[in-house]
C-alpha cells in the first residue's frame, strides 16, 4: 500500500511538472511547446550622446558661433553621434567671464571667449591686449599656429582650462554717438565701453577717454540709453550686432587684435579617450580655419554696409594712426613685467617673421 502511494505521488508530481501546474494560478499559460519562434535580437541598449554645450556672447550669425557649428558637425560625424553638441549664442549660457569660470568648474564643456576679460587667469594672454602688438591677420596665424600660441595656451595648464583652438575675433575698431573720432584728442572725455582688462582700461585712459568695463551682452543697451557713448569691437560683430542702429561713427584704428579662444573644460578633456581628443582637436583646428576666413571676409565686406546703414567711416594714413600708438606707448612699460619681456619679444619677433 506505502509503495502504490509513492508511485502515485511521483506519477502526480510528474504530471505537474509536464503541465506546469504548480503555478497556484489555474489559468497560468501552458509549458511553451519546445519550437518557439525566435523571438528578432533587440539591439544592444545605445549609450546616450554625451551633450556637449557650447557658450558664444555673440549672435548667430557671427563667425565665433559659425565655428561651433562646424565643431559641431565634425564631432558628431566622426563620433557616429556619440556626442550631441550644442551651441548657444547671445551669452544665454552667461558672459565671457562667468562662461568661462562655469567651464573651469567643470559646469559646462566649452567657451569661446575673448582672451581679454579672462587675463586675469592666465596673465600670458595679455601680451595680445597690447596695442598695436599684432600687424596682419598674417601674423595672427603665425601666432596662433606657431610655438608662440602654444606656450601662451600652456599657461592655462592647472586652471581648469584646455585651449581647444585660436579663433579670431579680430582687429578692434571704435564707434561713438558723439562724433568722428580723428585724433586721440577727439576721444577726451568720450564714455568708452572697454573690456575688463586691465591693459584696455589703461590704453583708453592714455588715448583721454572715460573708460568704462563691463559684460558685452549689456553694451547694446548701454549704448541706446547712452550710459556709454561708445565701445570698440571688430567690424564683423559692429554689423551683426546691429551696434550701426545707436552708433554714428567708427574710426578704424585697429587698436587691438584680439583671439576668440575655444576652451574646453579639463574635467571633460580629461575623460576623454586618446581618440576623441584627436578627434576633439583636429574638428577645433578644421572649424578655427573657417571662423578666420569667415571673419576676414566679413571684416572687409561689412565697412561699406555700416556706411549704407547711416555710419560714418573714418580711416586712417599711417603717420595719423602713429599719434594714437605713440600715446599708448606708456602700457607697454606698464604691463611688461606682468606679461614678461621674454614672451613680449618672442611674440614680437614671430609677428616680424611674419611679415
Ligand atoms: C563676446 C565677446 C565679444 C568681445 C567683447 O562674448 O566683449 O567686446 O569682443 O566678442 O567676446
Amino acid at each position: 500500500m506505502k509503495r502504490l502511494l509513492a508511485i502515485l505521488l511521483v506519477v502526480m508530481m510528474t504530471a505537474v511538472l509536464l503541465t506546469g501546474c504548480l503555478s497556484s494560478n489555474p489559468a497560468a499559460a501552458p509549458v511553451q511547446p519546445e519550437e518557439k519562434k525566435e523571438e528578432p535580437k533587440a539591439e544592444a541598449p545605445k549609450e546616450p550622446a554625451k551633450i556637449i554645450k557650447i557658450s558664444n556672447g555673440v549672435n548667430e550669425q557671427h563667425p565665433a558661433f559659425l565655428g561651433g557649428k562646424e565643431f559641431e558637425r565634425i564631432v558628431e560625424e566622426k563620433t557616429g553621434g556619440r556626442y550631441d553638441v550644442q551651441v548657444y549664442a547671445n551669452a544665454q549660457l552667461g558672459d565671457d567671464v562667468k562662461a568661462t569660470q562655469d567651464v573651469r568648474m567643470g559646469n559646462l564643456e566649452i567657451v569661446v571667449t575673448s582672451a581679454s576679460p579672462i587675463t586675469g587667469l592666465a596673465p600670458a594672454f595679455m601680451v595680445f591686449d597690447l596695442p598695436f602688438i599684432v600687424s596682419s591677420e598674417k601674423a595672427a596665424d603665425a601666432i596662433f599656429d606657431g610655438p608662440v600660441g602654444k606656450k601662451i595656451a600652456s599657461s592655462l595648464d592647472g586652471k581648469g582650462l584646455h585651449l581647444l583652438a585660436y579663433y579670431e575675433n579680430g582687429f578692434r575698431q571704435l564707434t561713438n554717438s558723439k562724433r568722428a573720432v580723428k585724433t586721440p584728442a577727439d576721444l577726451k572725455g568720450l564714455k568708452i565701453r572697454t573690456m575688463e582688462n586691465p591693459i584696455h582700461l589703461a590704453a583708453f585712459k592714455a588715448l583721454g577717454a572715460n573708460p568704462t568695463p563691463m559684460p558685452f551682452s549689456e553694451v547694446f543697451t548701454a549704448m541706446q540709453q547712452h550710459t556709454i557713448d561708445g565701445q570698440e569691437n571688430p567690424i564683423p560683430t559692429i554689423y551683426l550686432q546691429k551696434f550701426f542702429e545707436v552708433q554714428n561713427h567708427v574710426s578704424l584704428t585697429g587698436h587691438v587684435y584680439g583671439p576668440h579662444i575655444m576652451l574646453i573644460s579639463d574635467k571633460l578633456w580629461n575623460e576623454l579617450s586618446a581618440e576623441d581628443k584627436k578627434i576633439f582637436e583636429e574638428a577645433a583646428y578644421e572649424s578655427a580655419l573657417l571662423n578666420r576666413e569667415t571673419n576676414r571676409k566679413m571684416a572687409k565686406d561689412y565697412v561699406a554696409e555700416l556706411k549704407k546703414n547711416g555710419m560714418e567711416v573714418t580711416e586712417f594714413t599711417p603717420e595719423q594712426l602713429k599719434v594714437f600708438q605713440d600715446a599708448v606707448q606708456p602700457v607697454y612699460t606698464e604691463f611688461e613685467e606682468k606679461i614678461g619681456k621674454d614672451l613680449i619679444n618672442e611674440f614680437k619677433a614671430a609677428v616680424e617673421a611674419a611679415q
